[in-house]
């Protein structure tokens, strides 16, 4: 069984044609309803999908409720898309046909290998620093880590349980993709950003995502995010603190300037030392389970 997964919050204009334009590619059409107060949920309904409605926590948590349903359900193949119009769902078969024709567990559909995508230039920016940033966590060479334009095989909806409740789910999955071993292909869609005005908001979105996608690879690299930068440190701490003693001993002049910086340098490291050590044995411990 196929489904198409459909996170929505507020998208009473749009969601009726996404539900109909779906459904002759899929065997359901499920919709969350992650809190909107508009008639989404209804319209959805109406136009033949199964609604899960939750409280309004984030684009993550929908996505998780979609996971969880489809784990449930027993879903083969499931297939996530925008409920704003922004995917089209005719393209719903070429992830679809990723995972069935060649046979890998998780299908992005990217809006940057194909020359027609109408991102704009700092949107297009912003999400490849992202991409870059996740694909060192990852090991993987995709082109588009953000895009909500997925297909999942059974292995995968089986393997992965999100919980980022907004946007930097998206980072997440992919980390655990990596983590649990599955195979990730990307397949060019195109994406429509029509009637979308939402700069600030997208600019927010991206930093935040940005600061949660370094979060995730710094657990997965702490030695080299944490580790070297804080033996750096220490070594600095240490040069300056010989600096002082050199000073005292020959010269009988007290330095504060470099007795303060070596402190302060020296303990910095410290923290970032210890804190690399941590995350190294922790990441250790919980692998498996992540
Ligand atoms: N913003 C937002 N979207 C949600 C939420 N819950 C579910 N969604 C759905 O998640 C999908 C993606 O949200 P968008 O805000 O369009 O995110 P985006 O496409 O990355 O950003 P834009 O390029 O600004 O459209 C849409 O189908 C939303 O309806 C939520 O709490 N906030
Ligand atoms: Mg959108």
């Amino acid at each position: 069984m196929k489904f198409a997964c459909i996170p929505a919050y507020n998208e009473e204009d749009t969601i009726q044609k996404i539900v109909t334009k779906s459904l002759p590619h899929v065997d359901r059409v499920v919709v969350c309803d992650d809190g909107s107060t508009d008639n989404t949920a209804k319209i959805a309904r109406d136009a033949g999908a199964i609604v899960i409605s939750q409280s309004n926590q984030g684009y993550g948590a929908a996505i998780a409720s979609l996971f969880d349903y489809s784990r449930k359900e027993n879903a083969q193949i499931m297939v996530t898309l925008d409920g704003d119009g922004q995917h089209n769902p005719d393209q719903i078969p070429l992830l679809i046909d990723a995972i069935t024709a060649h046979n890998v567990d998780v299908a992005i559909g990217s809006r940057f290998l194909d020359d027609t995508t109408q991102a704009s230039g700092y949107r297009k920016t912003g999400i490849k620093i992202i991409t870059s940033a996740s694909n060192y966590g990852t090991n993987f060479k995709i082109s588009d880590s953000q895009s909500g334009f997925r297909a999942y095989s059974k292995d995968a909806i089986d393997a992965i349980h999100p919980t980022e409740q907004g946007m930097s789910v998206s980072t997440e999955i992919l980390l655990k993709i990596s983590n649990k071993g599955l195979s990730v292909a990307e397949v060019p869609i195109t994406i429509s950003y029509q009637g979308d005005t939402s700069e600030q908001h997208s600019v927010t979105h991206g930093v935040g995502v940005l600061a949660n996608t370094i979060k995730y690879v710094s657990i997965k690299h702490p030695l080299q995010f944490y580790g070297i930068p804080g033996l750096t440190l220490i070594i600095a701490g240490l040069v300056l603190g010989g600096i002082f003693l050199d000073r005292y001993l020959n010269d009988q002049v007290v330095f504060y300037g470099s007795l303060l910086g070596s402190i302060i340098l020296f303990l910095l490291g410290a923290i970032l030392s210890v804190t690399a050590i941590i995350l190294f044995s922790m990441a250790n411990l919980i692998r498996d389970r992540y």
